[in-house]
């Protein structure tokens, strides 16, 4: 890690948005790939977050206050990670579960992709079955993005693709999952059409999804 990514780092454990946005800018204006320091700064620090609260030495005040950091820190980062001009790929719906309140992994895969040229159409987080139904019949999206973080979360994933059966609109829509309880097994069992582990996989299979 670089001097930057490891300010950031410590910064989003202590949940200091300051020192991270200073770090960020200040790596971003001496060009350091904005990937880097997603991936070395900010998401390895969020897992460090997840570690420390398995281990009781956190508790739910700071996995919010380092939540906060980090967002702080995407937001600097949107730009840079915009930063290509493409035409439009095609009309993404993407929400966190019902029950599921994180939404950090969720808006990681939204800006992934609208920075490939998606449409995207943000449902938020602790979304009802019947909005990503409601989406699809009245927005046109080729793309349903399920984003869940707990274990206790993800049937709902089932949930939607079962109500997508029963609104006989299944056909019309891929349906892809993520976020670190799922797993590929669990994507075929419910019918998902891919899952990928992180946000820029998740680009390649919508892109893969809509040329197939
Ligand atoms: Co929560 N939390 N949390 N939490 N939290 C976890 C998930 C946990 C693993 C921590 C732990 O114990 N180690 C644990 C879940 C255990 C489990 O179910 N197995 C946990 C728990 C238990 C809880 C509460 C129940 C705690 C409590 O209240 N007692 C509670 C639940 C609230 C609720 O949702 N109803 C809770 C609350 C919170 C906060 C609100 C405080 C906060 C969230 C704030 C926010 O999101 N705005 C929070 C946080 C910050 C975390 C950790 C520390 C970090 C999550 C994160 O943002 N990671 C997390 C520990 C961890 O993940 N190691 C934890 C960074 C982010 C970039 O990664 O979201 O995984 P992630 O997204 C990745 C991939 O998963 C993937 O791409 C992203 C990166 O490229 N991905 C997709 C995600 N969605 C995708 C969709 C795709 C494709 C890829 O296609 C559609």
């Amino acid at each position: 890690m670089t001097n930057h990514t490891e300010e950031i780092f410590s910064a989003i454990l202590n949940g200091d948005a300051a020192i991270v946005t200073k770090h960020v800018t200040a790596a971003l204006d001496e060009n350091m790939d904005p990937q880097v320091i997603l991936s070395d700064g900010m998401i390895a620090a969020m897992q460090k977050v997840g570690d420390l609260f398995e281990n009781g030495e956190y508790y739910v005040p700071e996995m919010l206050v380092a939540a906060k950091a980090m967002q702080t820190g995407l937001n600097i980062l949107k730009p840079s990670l915009l930063a290509n001009e493409v035409e439009v790929a095609g009309k993404v719906a993407i929400g966190t579960v019902k029950g599921d309140l994180h939404d950090i992994g969720k808006n990681l895969v939204g800006l992934m992709l609208e920075g490939a040229g998606f449409e995207i159409v943000d449902l938020g987080t602790d979304v009802a079955p019947e909005k990503f139904i409601n989406v699809v019949k009245d927005q046109g999206v080729q793309i349903v993005a399920l984003s869940a973080l707990l274990t206790t979360t993800i049937p709902s994933m089932e949930q939607i693709i079962s109500a997508l059966k029963e609104a006989k609109l299944r056909d019309t829509v891929k349906v892809i999952v993520g976020g670190a309880p799922v797993t590929d097994d669990y994507a075929n069992k419910i019918g998902a059409d891919g899952y990928t582990p992180d946000a820029s996989r998740a680009v390649k299979l919508a892109q893969s999804l809509l040329s197939s």
